[in-house]
């Protein structure tokens, strides 16, 4: 009747039956069932059940311990839980906090700019402005004396290709094209067009940080990409105080920041290239009054830093001035 712990089918019954325990050094199971007269044997059996029941208080102690090192264990988790989850929460709101620094300009020069130039990019390497200009079967390349405005060399662009930002990467300038995804590279002396990249999506403007380009696409997203394959780095997400904000043109890298002039606004904001946040505006209202602006496309879009003698330019498009900025601090926003 009995399968599980038969003698003669043990094995075979330990694989049948879970409940079957490993093999112990047995004692019969009932002591009156030993051969009844042995009384040395019942004595010896009795003191081996006496020894089992009777366990050192040492042992009971650390039995006893261990519900409350649990205890103890779980205490300090929550509170290091508790601890995290606090400074995570204080240094969120902190970052939410800190509002951007709002910067005003103050003019420090006037140079002329051509009023035919549909601004896109501007640079100033070496001593040399350059600019890019747009527009279908207008487009150009050129390098423009600062002083007078005066074009001191210029490459026309295929009318298939409206021209948008520009870069100074080594001894290249790279230029793109709105909606061609096409980069045009150029030696920088000549201007002379030496290669090309193609890209997806839309080109606006151009910049670098000494190790990658940096494009904008008219969206909230930067794209770094590798300057010799144009392959796509990483992309960043510009945010102010929780807001994405779109329609990032023109570029430049300013110290170690990236400024990005908005789209139809008189303001250019100064990005961190690590978070993506704005770190502070520069307000321009009021920089090219509305009576010397040709029509409502004639917006500011062209940022250029001297990083030798540290001075930051700007411009638009068709506008008929070029200015020298210095940036001041106006306010903390609210
Ligand atoms: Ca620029």
């Amino acid at each position: 009747m009995e399968v599980c712990g038969s003698k003669d089918s043990r094995t075979e019954s330990r694989e049948r039956c879970p409940s079957v325990p490993d093999e112990p050094a047995r004692e019969p199971a009932n002591a009156d069932a030993i051969d009844g007269s042995d009384g040395d044997r019942r004595a010896e059996i009795a003191m081996k059940r006496a020894k089992r029941n009777d366990k050192p208080a040492q042992n009971v102690e650390r039995e006893e311990a261990k519900p409350m090192r649990k205890h103890w264990w779980r205490s300090l988790t929550v509170w290091c839980l508790m601890g995290t989850g606090a400074v995570a929460g204080t240094l969120w709101a902190l970052n939410r906090e800190t509002p951007p620094v709002i910067y005003d300009a103050e003019v420090v020069n006037v140079f002329p700019h051509d009023t035919s130039a549909y601004s896109q990019g501007l640079v100033f390497d070496n001593g040399t402005l350059y600019e890019g200009t747009g527009q279908y079967g207008e487009s150009t390349l050129r390098k423009v004396r600062l002083e007078t405005g005066e074009v001191l060399q210029m490459v026309k662009l295929n009318q298939k290709y409206f021209g948008e930002g520009i870069t100074v990467w080594e001894d290249r300038v790279i230029q793109l094209t709105w909606v061609n995804g096409v980069a045009l590279v150029y030696d920088k002396t000549s201007l002379k067009q030496n290669g090309r990249f193609s890209y997806s999506g839309q080109g606006w403007g151009l910049t670098h940080d000494g190790r990658n380009l940096i494009m904008s696409d008219g969206s909230s997203t930067l794209r770094f990409l590798n300057p010799r394959t144009f392959d796509v780095v990483r992309r960043l997400q510009v945010r102010s105080e929780g807001r994405r904000i779109r329609d990032l043109n023109e570029l430049e890298y300013v110290g170690d920041q990236i400024f990005a002039n908005i789209w139809h606004q008189d303001r250019i904001a100064c990005i961190s290239p690590q978070s993506g946040e704005v770190t502070a505006w520069i307000n321009l209202e009021g920089l090219l009054p509305d009576q010397e602006r040709v029509d409502a496309e004639a917006v500011l879009n062209g940022i250029a830093y001297d990083s030798q003698a540290r001075r930051l330019f700007v411009t638009g498009k068709n506008w008929p001035k070029l200015f020298e900025i210095r940036l001041k601090t106006h306010r903390e926003s609210n």
